[in-house]
């Protein structure tokens, strides 16, 4: 018997950066999709932070995610360029409820398309509008998010990282969506299942914002 024949392909590693401003919900979403937990507490990611998880795409294509989760004063750093370099992924994370939060990730991407600009590969971007548990708290209209993913053809998300609803779809639909594997429909209600069946009941307390003050004022309130 050859060696060939026992052997599993190796699996696939692919870069995932998640940008955006402080208490958006990355480390949240980070880690809600690595460990399945969520803290309702705040605290701050200085610099850099660091998650794997491994999964299973169609094909039974093992495919190991680094989500590499950088903390919203980062930006105008001198690192931030350092994180994205080489990301094959880019989620734009931005909290449904605060509009500013939205709006600056047009900083966000500015600084995405310097460090990509002379590269080859282009990675693929999503915008992930989070906290949807807080959907009757929503500043931004689902329409301005569409407009701004029609306009920069990124892919486009919803979550809770507190329930963990489209959490796991998000992240599967990323890798997907790089590596050029088509999701049906069977296999993307399936993940929302998975998940789904994690939700237990968290309370819907309001989150306290105390960073980011705005670098715009084009937020006025919808
Ligand atoms: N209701 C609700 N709260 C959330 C959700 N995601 C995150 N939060 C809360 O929002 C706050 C900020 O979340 P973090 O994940 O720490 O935010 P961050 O984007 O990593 O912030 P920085 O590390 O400063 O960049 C915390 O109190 C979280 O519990 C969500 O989906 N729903
Ligand atoms: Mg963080």
């Amino acid at each position: 018997m050859s060696d060939s024949e026992e052997e599993e392909s190796p699996d696939r590693q692919l870069k995932l950066v998640v940008l955006g401003d402080g208490t958006a919900g990355k480390t949240s979403l980070a880690m809600r999709f690595a460990q399945e937990t969520f803290g309702k507490q705040y605290k701050q990611t200085i610099g850099l932070d660091f998650y794997l998880k491994r999964i299973i795409l169609p094909g039974n294509l093992n495919v190991t995610l680094q989500v590499w989760d950088v903390g919203g004063q980062t930006i105008g750093g001198k690192m931030l360029d350092k994180y994205i370099y080489g990301a094959q992924g880019i989620l734009l994370v931005y909290d449904i409820t605060n509009c500013q939060s939205f709006e600056n990730l047009e900083d966000w991407y500015n600084v995405v398309k310097k460090v990509t600009e002379e590269s080859e590969m282009q990675p693929l971007v999503a915008l992930v509008g989070n906290k949807i548990d807080l959907e009757h708290m929503r500043t931004v209209k689902v329409d301005k998010h569409q407009r701004f993913c029609q306009e920069n053809n990124f892919s486009s998300h919803f979550v809770s990282a507190k329930t963990g609803d489209s959490v796991f779809l998000c992240f599967q639909r990323i890798a997907a969506e790089i590596l050029g594997i088509k999701l049906n429909k069977a296999e993307m209600e399936q993940s929302q299942r998975v998940v789904k069946a994690d939700i237990v009941n968290y309370s819907q307390e309001p989150v306290t914002r105390s960073v980011n003050p705005p670098r715009s004022s084009m937020c006025a309130v919808q």
